[in-house]
């Protein structure tokens, strides 16, 4: 298909855009003038969406944040499950110049009233089901607290809008969206990304990569606040006019199964965790994957068994890709014409992509080194923390913190973080955090947390810890350490195993060294 007019990409895939922009007029507007009015943008189980719908919503979204006193340049906090209103808050505040932030939804209290002050947001629209950490997020705040509403109240002021909104055109450089991304220590830091990188992202990996097309339905278990997510089953759909499938559910394989099988994807995004589990329930039950012409991994690596066990049982390829908030999308992939399991596969064009050595010499190939990529797509700072945007951006390049080889056939092996950040079913974790909240129980002196594979090669958090009263130790007491980080921490975060030792080793500044205990 064409580019949207006034757009191109030259043969190095350097983007062109106009010098006044702005991104829901490709992503949305274009396809009312392009004759897609009726055609399906949106599929859930209770409605679907088409283009026309879809564009009205956003410009009586747009309208209503306007009217609700955010002015252009302010910040939306925007905690909304996978449905149709994120898409609405999402361009709306795009199409009126407001920056939409959507955080993860699984996160806790504390974590949602640090985001709120830090991104001095204007308003927070959040989905019902998160009432429970958002009201004590802002009662927390106190008299700091923005303005904040449920999508269930706001909806009703969106039916009441205007349907007309002029887009507020911007430099392709300036602010549009920012996401959230967490570190082993301090606090989430905001990636703030520009006007153009969903394009790039859209166009590089989307089209070029996956070669998505008006055609293809997408369904990405991987959720929109996600980076991966967002661009799974939001801009590249809308890049190329084709249609999103949205559940807001947990993903599970009962849900993802029955979801292939009622709205028929072409393309099925997912996260090596959630393949190990459909793996696993496909040993007992057939269910028919017959509308899928690719499935896409990231987050964490895909080990190489599972491509082959899944070609085996659904005859589709799991194309693995690393990609990053900063980045945005996938920046070194494998295609459906060129893959190796157990790689990350091959840079996306337009992507440069560097293995550097301690002294930030490029490394002989073959050998590991720190990955640094150069991205049109790159974040261009984070918000408020200058000293993590110079540690992490450093002249146009950007340090993924992944140390990476490339075999001889230049395809892209991962060998693990460069810090002790863990990913757990796509998700970062915190050893540091998760150590905190062990250290919160009465009965803990000290714990340690480091990844550890489970039974499918899939990494997830371990705690070693040392006990005030080592009598206590045993069952029970890891039953009840486990409980007490489901409820403090996000519930991915608990660690599946916990281990009782006399003392951890420490550095002779008292840092804990995990990666002694990694072993
Ligand atoms: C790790 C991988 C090995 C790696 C993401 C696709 O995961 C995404 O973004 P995050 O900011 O995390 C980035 C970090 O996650 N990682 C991601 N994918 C892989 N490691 N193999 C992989 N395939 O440490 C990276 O630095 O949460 C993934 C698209 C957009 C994204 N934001």
């Amino acid at each position: 298909m064409a580019l949207p007019s006034g757009i191109s990409f030259s043969s190095t895939h350097a983007v062109q855009l106009p010098a006044r922009f702005n991104a829901a007029v490709p992503f949305i507007d274009r396809h009312l003038a392009e004759g897609r009015r009726a055609k399906a943008a949106i599929l859930t189980r209770e409605e679907t969406v088409t283009y026309a719908e879809l564009a009205e919503r956003v410009n009586q979204t747009g309208n209503t944040l306007l009217a609700l006193g955010l002015k252009p340049g302010d910040r939306l906090l925007m905690v909304v499950k996978d449905c149709p209103a994120f898409f609405y808050l999402f361009w709306g505040a795009i199409k009126a110049g407001i920056v939409p932030v959507p955080p993860n939804t699984l996160l806790r209290a504390p974590d949602y009233a640090y985001m709120i002050e830090d991104s001095d947001c204007g308003l927070v629209v959040y989905s019902s089901e998160f009432t429970g950490e958002i009201a004590p997020a802002l009662k927390q705040l106190g008299t700091k607290a923005p303005k904040s509403m449920t999508v269930d109240a706001f909806l009703p002021e969106v039916a009441k809008a205007s349907p007309v909104l002029e887009a507020r055109l911007a430099a392709p450089e300036d602010d549009c969206f920012w996401l959230y991304s967490s570190g082993s220590t301090g606090r989430p830091k905001g990636a703030v990304h520009a006007q153009r990188d969903m394009v790039v992202t859209s166009e590089l990996y989307g089209v070029r990569v996956l070669g998505v097309t008006e055609q293809d339905i997408c369904y990405s278990a991987a959720k929109l606040f996600f980076a991966y997510g967002l661009g799974n089953g939001m801009t590249f759909p809308l890049w190329v006019g084709g249609t999103a499938v949205l559940d807001d559910r947990r993903p599970t394989p009962e849900t993802t199964f029955s979801n292939i099988e009622t709205f028929k994807p072409t393309i099925y995004y997912g996260v090596p965790t959630l393949y190990a589990a459909q793996l696993a329930a496909l040993e007992t039950s057939r269910r028919d994957l017959s509308s899928l012409r690719a499935c896409v991994s990231a987050g964490e690596a895909l080990p190489g068994d599972m491509f082959r066990r899944w070609r085996e049982q659904t005859g589709t390829v799991i194309l693995d890709g690393i990609g990053s908030t900063e980045a945005l999308h996938i920046f070194i992939g494998n295609r459906l014409d060129d893959f190796r399991p157990g790689t990350s596969g091959k840079p996306v064009p337009g992507y440069e992509v560097r293995i550097l050595d301690e002294n930030g010499d490029p490394v002989p190939r073959g050998e590991s080194g720190r990955l640094w990529i150069k991205a049109e797509s790159a974040a261009k700072y984070y918000w408020n923390k200058p000293d993590k945007t110079a540690e992490t951006m450093v002249n146009g390049w950007l340090n993924t913190g992944d140390t990476y080889r490339e075999d001889a056939d230049g395809y892209f092996i991962y060998e693990g973080r460069s810090d002790d950040m863990l990913k757990v079913g796509g998700i970062w974790c915190s050893p540091v955090e998760i150590e905190n909240c062990l250290v919160g129980h009465p009965a803990i002196l000290e714990a340690a947390v480091i990844g550890q594979a489970d039974e499918q090669a899939l990494i997830k958090p371990k705690a070693i810890v040392v006990l005030k009263q080592p009598g206590d130790a045993g069952a029970a007491l890891t039953d009840a350490l486990m409980a007490h980080c489901k409820k403090t921490l996000a519930p991915y975060k608990y660690p599946r195993w916990v281990e009782y030792v006399p003392e951890l080793p420490k550095t002779a500044t008292g840092k804990i060294q995990r990666f002694k205990l990694r072993g």
